[in-house]
């Protein structure tokens, strides 16, 4: 079983149909083979075999999915990594994941930004560089020098295929290894669901270095044989125009940009009569926001829920009228939820507990973490952390009721308080500090700190401490509100009461 493998043979069905259409440009479906065997070719030219893992750290761009798809037919490791991750947190990445190679966008590689000079056993390729160690280059001479007829696609399905690194409330971040059985299983199981076929055209306007954007979105398209539309950035007013113009008739997104797009389609009042379906995930959607979209555009968003451990977990139905907002549907074919209590008991239906999971979509653990994997099941099920309810009355349909871990979502990202509040404390003036999410409503959340300073320490402004997080940070997870207190309010225990720290303003004295 190979993902590549399965979205590669759906393309030979369309030669020259496009497969992707980036900014713009179309790749045709004959595009995209040939370009994934030359990238396999590189990738083998280069010593890359099967289980190493291949960072890419690359702009939402074509040769990112070249990467991926020729690195899977290799049966390599994609570990799609964030441009926006600033080099400490890159550094930790590729030594935790062993990485044998490192794509990188020349602009990251300027220097004072990275130091990646002194690790030897690291190859690293520089898109948009013309050197010695430019992608352009490289590629032409593995053209030169080798067979050029590399598909193998020698994987079983337990075999990992994405390395994702996801934090965590207790130590480093943790790369979960995505298998091909998951990835495959889960891009069947959702082109079941949501209908999805070859006359489908999706505009994707997501990051493709996480789950959503790369599993959902990319691999959902290129396995259904549609016309994927791809942009970099996210600019409302011009993906309006596309949907008009490019007869878009599915759209994937987290709550943040359904916020945006709403208030651009309310200005232009385009044409959305080409779409079937707009899918939303990757963070509570609020009633008000689907009700909104609803009653402006006509359409009732699709809800559905899932995890980076577990690809998709539930969908709500595709019928329009079964889609229900806060509730996040049914669990797809293949896939089972239980709802727990802490002691590992099912709760009664209507009673909330903890969403546990099983199935094929559950990854095979966490790299290199033997003890963290364990800690995250009880038995065969997984531990989402999210808290949920099921309605009897209509067939156990599973509703979100928060979370039981510590967690931020801020616009679809996640932030785990514990690694910014860690960040705070390097600070030499912080004594310490508590890391909460405030709500918004365009970014559903957004990271707050309060911060209690050393005592004899400098005066130090709020606007220092963002600096100081955002040198050491990616942007997301940086506080857009710093406030200063006296004492952390803790209760007996000693243990923080973050629910009694108010952060409305800046500067604010608790
Ligand atoms: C950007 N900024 C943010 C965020 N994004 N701050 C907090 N939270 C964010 N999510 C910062 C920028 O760094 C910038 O900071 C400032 O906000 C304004 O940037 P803006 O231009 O508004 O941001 P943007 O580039 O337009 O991004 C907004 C966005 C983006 C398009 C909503 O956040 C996004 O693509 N989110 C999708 C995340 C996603 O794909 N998650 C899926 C995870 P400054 O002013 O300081 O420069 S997978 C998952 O969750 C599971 C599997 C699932 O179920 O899907
Ligand atoms: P990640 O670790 O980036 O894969 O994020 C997974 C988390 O996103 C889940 O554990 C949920 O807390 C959250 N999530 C995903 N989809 C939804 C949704 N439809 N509604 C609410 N939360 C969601």
């Amino acid at each position: 079983m190979n993902l590549a493998k399965l979205l590669l043979e759906k393309q030979e069905h369309y030669a020259n149909k496009p497969a992707i259409i980036y900014e713009g440009q179309p790749y045709s479906c004959k595009d995209l083979k040939d370009e994934v065997k030359n990238y396999s070719n590189l990738l083998n030219w280069l010593g890359i075999k099967k289980g190493d893992r291949v960072a890419i750290q690359l702009p939402k761009c074509m040769e990112f999915i070249f990467l991926h798809l020729a690195a899977l037919s290799l049966g390599a490791v994609t570990l799609p990594l964030n441009p926006a991750y600033n080099q400490e947190e890159v550094k930790y990445f590729l030594e935790d994941s062993g990485s044998k190679i490192l794509f990188v966008d020349h602009e990251l590689v300027q220097p004072g930004r990275y130091n990646l000079e002194n690790k030897s056993d690291l190859k690293v390729v520089v898109r948009g560089s013309n050197g010695a160690k430019g992608l352009v280059p490289l590629l032409k001479e593995a053209r030169i020098h080798s067979s050029g007829n590399i598909y193998q696609y020698q994987t079983g399905p337990d075999d990992t295929a994405l390395l994702c690194y996801t934090s965590g409330t207790t130590g480093r971040p943790k790369g979960a290894m995505i298998t091909h059985r998951n990835l495959v299983t889960n891009t069947l199981a959702l082109q079941e669901k949501w209908k999805w076929t070859d006359s489908d055209a999706l505009l994707h306007v997501l990051p493709i270095f996480h789950i959503h954007g790369l599993c959902v979105a990319l691999h959902g398209g290129l396995n259904a044989g549609s016309t994927v539309i791809l942009h970099e950035k996210f600019d409302p007013q011009e993906r309006l125009r596309a949907i008009e113009e490019m007869k878009v008739t599915m759209f994937m997104a987290v709550p943040t940009i359904y916020y945006r797009f709403l208030q651009a389609w309310r200005k232009l009042n385009s044409d959305l009569s080409s779409m079937r379906v707009f899918i939303s995930g990757s963070a509570p959607m609020s009633k008000e926001l689907f009700e909104e979209f609803q009653s402006a555009t006509g359409f009732r968003i699709l809800e559905r829920y899932g995890m980076t451990e577990t690809q998709m977990i539930t969908s709500n139905p595709y019928e329009e009228e079964r889609r229900l907002p806060g509730s996040v549907g049914y669990p797809l074919p293949g896939v089972q939820i239980r709802l727990v209590s802490e002691s590992g008991n099912d709760v009664r239906p209507g009673e909330i507990g903890e969403v546990c999971i099983k199935g094929e979509n559950v990854f095979k653990g966490y790299w290199q973490m033997p003890e963290k994997t364990r800690d995250s099941f009880f038995g065969e099920w997984f531990r989402s952390g999210d808290l949920g309810y099921q309605d009897e009355k209509d067939e156990m349909r599973l509703y979100l009721a928060g979370r039981s871990k510590e967690l931020i979502i801020s616009g679809g990202f996640n932030v785990y308080p514990k690694e910014v509040e860690e960040v705070l404390c390097q600070h030499e003036s912080v004594q310490e500090a508590a890391v909460t999410g405030i709500s918004d409503s365009e970014y559903g959340e957004k990271v707050a700190a309060a911060i209690v300073l050393k005592k004899y320490s400098c005066p130090v402004t709020s606007e220092e401490i963002i600096a100081f997080c955002k040198e050491r940070l990616v942007n997301y997870k940086c506080p857009r509100k710093v406030i200063f207190l006296k004492a952390l309010p803790r209760n007996a225990m000693g243990k923080v009461q973050k629910h009694l720290i108010k952060i409305t303003g800046h500067n604010e004295n608790y």
